[in-house]
């Protein structure tokens, strides 16, 4: 694959969640080597320290949403992070923190793509759906409200500057969607957000659906964010994680997807969220995201002309 300047940046953002221990998610990507793998894949690789949250005590949103204020510094902080690592041409990975870290750094990077005239596609692999807002919210845990914040639903005013740009509902592409609320269920469905549930993954394969993605992000000449939550993994190979859900994807099925990824060269940023070291079990799911952030940027056992002939040799 071409090689590019990735920048890595910590987003220790611990508050959307209720259970304390994401803020050491990316120490333990550092200590699992993921600037190491990447680099030896020949990429430019530089590690930017950890994002500090902006002040945002202007901030107060109406209904339930715990930590309003200081959430909305992180997503004004790496708001601009994500920005301005993109207009410097880099290729920024955000490593989490709870997934509330994407309202900024999806939102920075829809306010880079609209700069190009492009749209912004995200491809969101979770078990939840994340779309809740202050009013619908059950739990008030602002790492469940990031994609509408993004989406734009109103509710989460004064965050960001009015009229930033916003993903269009029908660019978010959630794979592996497996615990969604009632009230978020009626939104996404209004909204027209493009679902693939785990069901659909059992019953198509993720391979049949990513290449439908990917070609639709080609089609409309899109940049491709990518946000990893841990729980999007079966929690028996990832534990490291505070809301697992049972039932998630295999090994294989996450390397397919990173190693189709890897050959469309669409991605253009990255968040790795959710990691929870404290939740861990030595290590291994730190290590086990290292490994799939290293497929989706070039890591393969065989090279695949190599492995088609083969096949092919065989028929
Ligand atoms: N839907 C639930 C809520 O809003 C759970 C959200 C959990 N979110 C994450 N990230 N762990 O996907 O409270
Ligand atoms: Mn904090
Ligand atoms: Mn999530
Ligand atoms: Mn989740």
């Amino acid at each position: 694959m071409e090689k590019r300047r990735i920048a890595l940046v910590g987003a220790p953002v611990a508050l959307g969640a209720s259970r304390p221990g994401c803020a050491m998610g990316p120490e333990a990507m550092r200590i699992a080597g993921l600037a190491e793998a990447l680099a030896e894949l020949g990429h430019e690789v530089s590690d930017h320290g950890d994002v500090a949250p902006m002040r945002a005590d202007d901030v107060s949103l109406e209904g339930h949403a715990r930590h309003a204020a200081h959430i909305a510094g992180w997503a004004r902080a790496l708001d601009e992070a994500a920005y301005g690592l993109l207009k410097d041409g880099r290729l920024p990975i955000f490593m989490g923190g709870d997934h509330a870290l994407a309202m900024g750094t999806v939102s920075g990077a829809a306010r880079h793509a609209h700069e190009q005239g492009r749209p912004l596609c995200v491809l969101w692999l979770d078990a939840h759906a994340d779309f809740n807002t202050p009013t619908t919210s059950e739990s008030g845990n602002m790492h469940g409200m990031p994609v509408a914040f993004y989406c734009g639903e109103a509710g989460f005013e004064g965050i960001l500057p009015a009229g930033r740009p916003t993903v269009a509902p029908r660019n978010v592409f959630m794979v592996g969607i497996r615990s969604v609320d009632a009230r978020e269920r009626e939104l996404i469905a209004a909204r027209g957000v493009r679902v693939f549930d785990m069901r659909a993954i059992d019953e198509f394969g993720v391979a049949a659906i990513v290449r439908r993605i990917l070609a639709e992000v080609e089609r409309i000449g899109a940049m491709l964010h990518v946000s990893l939550d841990v729980d999007f993994l079966d929690p028996t190979i990832a534990p490291g994680v505070g809301t697992a859900v049972g039932g998630g994807a295999n090994l294989r099925e996450a390397h397919l997807i990173m190693e189709m990824l890897c050959e469309s060269g669409l991605t253009s940023s990255m968040d790795i969220a959710e990691l929870n070291p404290y939740l861990d079990e030595r290590g291994r799911s730190a290590r086990l995201l290292a490994d799939l952030a290293a497929s989706l940027f070039g890591r393969q056992v065989l090279d695949k002309v190599s492995t088609l002939a083969t096949v092919k040799g065989l028929q």
